[in-house]
């Protein structure tokens, strides 16, 4: 059964091309910086949004009432695998992610959910065979639920925690049971409304806790895929612990945890945490930390997580950059963590979301890899920090000097003047000349 039927395979037309159908800019065998496209960008479709979001809203109810949806929550999840895997094929995207209640409905007991899922799983795999479609990473969610409403790794309430466990220990398994290269941790309702009713570092410490024992548990059932955190500063509580990259990876190290996970950047939680998406990037990357990104973008005169395709090409590029500077992609990928508007009510608008966002990483990733190969950004940037390679600079970086060295150095300079110019729009001009 077909669900898109108004599609065939998209094809790569070139720019000049004016079907709506078909690639502009992304070649996926085409050569940048010695990968192909489909290499570096790792595209994945998010099975919450593309194949079970139906455009609900607090307002309102879901406008779109997929081809694929029926009265029996089973076979519904059985038509959502194919759903899933003809937008995959179509697209030429070899990777999904998911969340274990979007693959299989939530059973009334823990046992009941695992049967759901394990039906699911099977015929996913099956789907898989033969068709090079591949899971990017899995993840629990552990915040649909009203179960979960104070939290789940961060519930006041210990049951609600072990179940967290048992739901992340059986999503794992089924992450590593479909072959995923990843395995992610989105702290749904970690976090609070009230410091009235929370016990803030028994939260944390419970976290901390939650963590490691998933990380044991990994090495428990073999599971060789890459764990990543997702920062998001706030939504649906008020303080999301997992703010933002830099207290992730503040809170990863202060308890032990940095060397067993990365980062997931997603853009509109990086804007949400009023940071540019490529500043998240670049403090995950210069942390070594920077493992996959949730392709999206926000809006910038709404302050909530809108979650909408990426388009804009000055923001694919700025993350371009940084993710070539990181030396690309290993396990991680980009991640359509994005839904189409509640109005665009056809199973077509998938197809024009989908392009519309892989054209513009492309662009992005072409654009970035001619910024790269010319030397106009990174001659400046030398040039501002020039200093620190010679003489006391010098000096500073390699440990050699005491503040009283700095003293005595300062004593007999006199002053310092830092007056070369930063030249910041000169550098965004020829930022735009390459877009
Ligand atoms: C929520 C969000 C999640 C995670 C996975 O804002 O981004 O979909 O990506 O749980
Ligand atoms: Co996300």
């Amino acid at each position: 059964m077909a669900y898109f039927q108004s599609v065939s395979k998209v094809p790569f037309e070139g720019k000049d091309s004016d079907n709506p159908l078909a690639f502009k800019h992304y070649n996926r065998d085409e050569v940048v910086e010695g990968k192909s496209m489909k290499e570096h960008l790792r595209f994945a479709v998010a099975y919450w949004h593309s194949v079970c979001g139906g455009g609900a809203d607090p307002f309102g109810a879901a406008t779109r009432i997929m081809p694929w949806e029926t009265d029996d929550p089973m076979q519904t999840a059985r038509n959502k695998v194919e759903a899933c895997f003809e937008l995959c094929e179509k697209l030429g995207v070899e990777y999904f992610c998911f969340h274990d209640r979007d693959i299989a409905p939530e059973g009334e007991t823990f046992a009941e959910s695992c049967k759901n899922l394990d039906e699911i799983v099977a015929a996913i795999k099956d789907r898989m065979s033969g068709t090079g479609i591949k899971v990017l990473w899995g993840t629990a969610n552990a915040f649909s639920n009203p179960r979960y409403m104070h939290g789940a790794a961060t519930s006041c309430n210990a049951d609600v925690f072990a179940f967290a466990g048992a739901q992340v220990a059986k999503a794992m398994e089924v992450t590593k049971e479909l072959g995923g290269e990843g395995y992610v941790f989105w702290g749904g309702r970690e976090g609070y409304k009230s410091l009235l009713n929370t016990d803030m570092k028994r939260e944390l410490d419970h976290l901390a806790a939650f963590l490691q024992m998933a990380v044991d548990y990994k090495k428990t059932i073999g599971f060789d895929g890459q764990f990543y955190i997702e920062p998001k500063p706030k939504e649906p509580t008020k303080h999301q612990y997992d703010f933002d990259a830099a207290t992730v990876i503040g809170f990863l190290k202060a308890h032990g945890l940095d060397g067993d996970f990365q980062l997931n950047i997603e853009a509109n939680h990086a804007t949400l945490a009023g940071h540019d998406f490529a500043h998240d990037l670049r403090v995950a990357r210069i942390n070594g930390m920077l493992g996959s990104v949730d392709a999206n973008r926000g809006d910038l005169l709404l302050g909530w997580d809108t979650d909408q395709f990426p388009t804009d090409i000055y923001q694919t590029t700025a993350a371009m950059l940084e993710i070539l500077e990181a030396g690309g992609f290993t396990t991680g990928g980009l991640n359509f963590d994005a839904h189409v508007a509640r109005e665009s009510v056809e199973p077509v608008d998938l197809f024009h979301a989908h392009i519309g966002a892989m054209d513009a990483f492309a662009r992005g990733l072409k654009i970035a890899a001619a910024i790269r190969a010319d030397d106009k950004i990174a001659d400046t940037l030398k040039q501002r920090y020039a200093s620190w390679d010679s003489g006391i600079g010098a000096d500073i970086e390699a440990g050699k000097t005491s503040l009283g060295d700095l003293k005595d150095y300062v004593m007999d300079k006199g002053n310092a003047e830092p007056n070369a110019s930063g030249r910041v729009e000169m550098l965004e001009n020829i930022f735009n000349e390459y877009i």
